[in-house]
């Protein structure tokens, strides 16, 4: 492929070269600035400044001192090319007539002014080859060592899609065979009380899914309320967040006719070749982890297909200075940003670090290992960087490769980086002892400077404002309990029960931040100052957008200790979803969850779908469905299954 490359510089109509230009779904790569049409590979430049230089030399020396060469030299450099006479001077030894002939016509025959005009073409585009060339190389040689090593790079990675995009079978990826999921479908849970709870949720499920469908099809989320359309800036353009998200709830839950209206949207309606900007992190644990999710599930090729897209587009994303991806991406530009608000222009630890599991799988699923290089250098980076006590802080420049300000948290702009540390190790068959390390040690680090008890006997994770404790946790927090008991279940025998202790510690405080309310769901944060527990004091911490932490962390809590509490918090959960926020269009968000009286947010998050209700689905079902060993759960609760070190299905870098 290299070398290939340089065969149609010389033929190749001008706008021709690499690839064609074909393939408008890799056209907006910002990466097509280096390698895409008509532009010339770096070793190839010098290569062919020297061959340009003294051809060039040469045919101006034989033009201009050798009297009527110019025959011989359209003999030895056009005549193997037939194309470019006429019919005619198809005669050995007929030359092309004088280049200079310019319409005199002392020669005479036209065929012979068409000859001579075809070669002063190509003498022009030899020309303008060799002037491009000097350019480029010119160029090349006043870019510093590090500009010159990531042009080289932006190459290597250009190649790689090149191929995949035109390899001959179905959506340029290489043939899989699709393995039947495990445990995807589960049975009837035999306790008719169980089966009636779960049977609930489904039908819960069927109200979100059908007034979505009815009232904002098509769209990203629903508003219940005004039974429209909800669009999000996170995701740009992008349509459709609600139907990716819902995939494979819609699966698990056996809601097949949904599945398949799902999927036909899919493959006629789902486009990323948009003008627009989105947020990296919110596309790819949604976009990108439900159409994986999809893929395991059900084998469907569209769903391989449509994520390798995505996550090709999204590849722009990291091309910085320090391979930290951009928190923005425009993704026809392929030019990325970072929130104006970030810490001196910072990426989000949060965000960067919450791309690992979806893209090694893209790099299983497409052949192509672009995608695990860039989060395993997203990884080497971190490892780089000296650590304030131990502790990530949520933000990191991607220019200079520092951290900015040194605010660490577990709950929002940290959260998912911890999890999926663990996610990471337990997803590589527990090949990838790095990661297991990396979890570890933050998670003690987290305990020692982080995890206070309150008065009243609840542990909480405070945030850190460079050495300050802030006494307060987000509902996204929440999480954490989940993670420590799926953590501890493979942690060293000491560590077990302690995490598992942590796990059920957390779930007990988060439970008392729903139950302290009127309406028995939990605020967005809550404190652990000024005379009070678990309650949110401050009006902009007050409201309830359909989150997923609490429930996510009981689900976790009841398969790893089967305490029946666990269950009887989560039906809590249902019955105060289904009183406050359920309405006849969806399910809407509330403002302020310590009021008697709803005041809706009207929007019908994605995330309700995708996690909430999976969430609580599982908390009713028997442990077959989707079995913990086997499947890891992205943030977005999106399925990706342990990738077996025996089948050979481990990246050979995560060894
Ligand atoms: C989800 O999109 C994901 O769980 C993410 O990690 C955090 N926020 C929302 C749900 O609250």
């Amino acid at each position: 492929m290299p070398m290939g490359g340089l065969l149609p510089m010389f033929s190749s109509p001008p706008g021709g070269g690499l690839g064609g230009g074909g393939g408008g779904g890799s056209g907006g790569l910002g990466i097509r600035k280096v390698a895409g049409p008509g532009a010339f590979r770096l070793t190839e430049k010098f290569v062919l400044l020297l061959v340009f230089s003294a051809f060039i030399t040469l045919c101006f020396g034989a033009i201009f001192f050798l009297p009527d060469s110019s025959k011989l030299l359209s003999g030895v450099f056009f005549h193997s090319n037939s194309a470019l006479q006429p019919a005619s001077d198809h005669k050995p030894g007929l030359g092309l007539g004088s280049i200079n002939a310019g319409g005199k016509g002392e020669e005479g025959s036209e065929g012979e002014r068409a000859a001579a005009a075809a070669a002063a073409d190509n003498l022009a585009k030899i020309r303008e080859d060799h002037e491009r060339a000097l350019r480029e190389a010119k160029e090349t040689l006043q870019k510093l060592p590090e500009e010159i090593q990531r042009d080289i790079l932006q190459e290597k990675e250009q190649v790689l899609q090149d191929k995949l995009l035109n390899k001959g079978n179905a959506g340029g990826l290489p043939h899989l065979d699709f393995r039947p999921p495990i445990g995807a479908l589960g049975r009837e849970p035999t306790d008719p009380e169980i089966r009636q709870k779960r049977a609930k949720i489904k039908e819960m499920m069927k109200h979100a899914w059908d007034n979505y469908k009815l009232y904002a099809w098509g769209l990203n989320e629903l508003k219940p309320i005004s039974k429209k359309g909800h669009s999000s800036s996170l995701f740009g353009n992008i349509q459709g967040a609600t139907i990716v998200d819902a995939l494979d709830t819609l699966f698990i839950m056996e809601m097949k006719d949904e599945f398949k209206e799902a999927k036909e949207w899919i493959e006629k309606h789902l486009d990323f070749n948009v003008n627009a900007e989105i947020s990296v992190f919110e596309v790819n644990i949604r976009f990108v982890g439900g159409l994986l999710s999809a893929y395991y599930l059900s084998g469907e090729e569209i769903f391989r297909r449509k994520a390798v897209e995505l996550g090709e587009k999204l590849l722009p994303a990291f091309h910085t200075p320090s391979g930290i991806p951009w928190a923005l991406l425009n993704l026809k530009s392929g030019i990325g940003r970072n929130w104006p608000w970030a810490s001196g222009g910072s990426s989000i630890l949060a965000e960067f670090g919450t791309l690992h599991l979806e893209f090694v799988h893209l790099s299983h699923l497409s052949g192509n290992p672009v995608f695990a290089e860039k989060v395993f250098g997203i990884r080497n980076v971190l490892n780089t960087l000296d650590k304030p006590q131990g502790l990530y802080p949520n933000y990191l420049n991607p220019s200079s490769g520092q951290w900015g300000q040194h605010h660490v948290s577990v709950g929002g702009l940290g959260d998912s980086f911890y999890e999926y540390l663990l996610k990471a190790w337990l997803m590589s068959d527990k090949t990838d002892l790095e990661a297991k390390k990396m979890y570890f040690a933050a998670v003690q680090a987290i305990e020692t400077h982080l995890i206070r008890k309150s008065s009243g006997g609840l542990t909480y994770i405070a945030e850190w404002k460079g050495g300050l404790l802030e006494h307060k946790m987000g509902h996204l927090t929440c999480f954490a309990g989940g993670m420590f008991a799926l953590g501890a279940a493979c942690a060293s025998p000491e560590l077990t029960q302690h995490h598992i202790e942590l796990g059920a510690e957390i779930a007990r405080t988060c439970y008392e931040s729903y139950n302290r309310t009127a309406m028995k769901l939990g605020p967005e944060a809550f404190r652990f100052d000024g005379g009070v527990e678990a309650i949110a004091t401050r009006q902009s911490e007050k409201y309830y957008i359909l989150r997923p932490e609490v429930i996510e962390t009981y689900m976790y809590m009841w398969r790893l200790t089967h305490d029946p509490k666990y269950r009887k918090w989560a039906w809590e959960a249902v019955e105060a979803l289904e009183k406050h926020c359920r309405v006849d269009g969806g399910y809407s968000g509330l403002r302020d969850v310590y009021l008697k009286q709803e005041s809706y947010d009207d929007v019908q998050q994605s995330f309700f779908l995708a996690e909430t209700l999976k969430y609580l689905y599982l908390l009713f079902s028997d442990d077959d469905l989707l079995p913990l060993e086997h499947w890891i759960f992205n943030t977005e609760a999106h399925l990706l299954p342990v990738l077996r070190k025996n089948n050979q299905e481990v990246e050979e870098n995560h060894k």
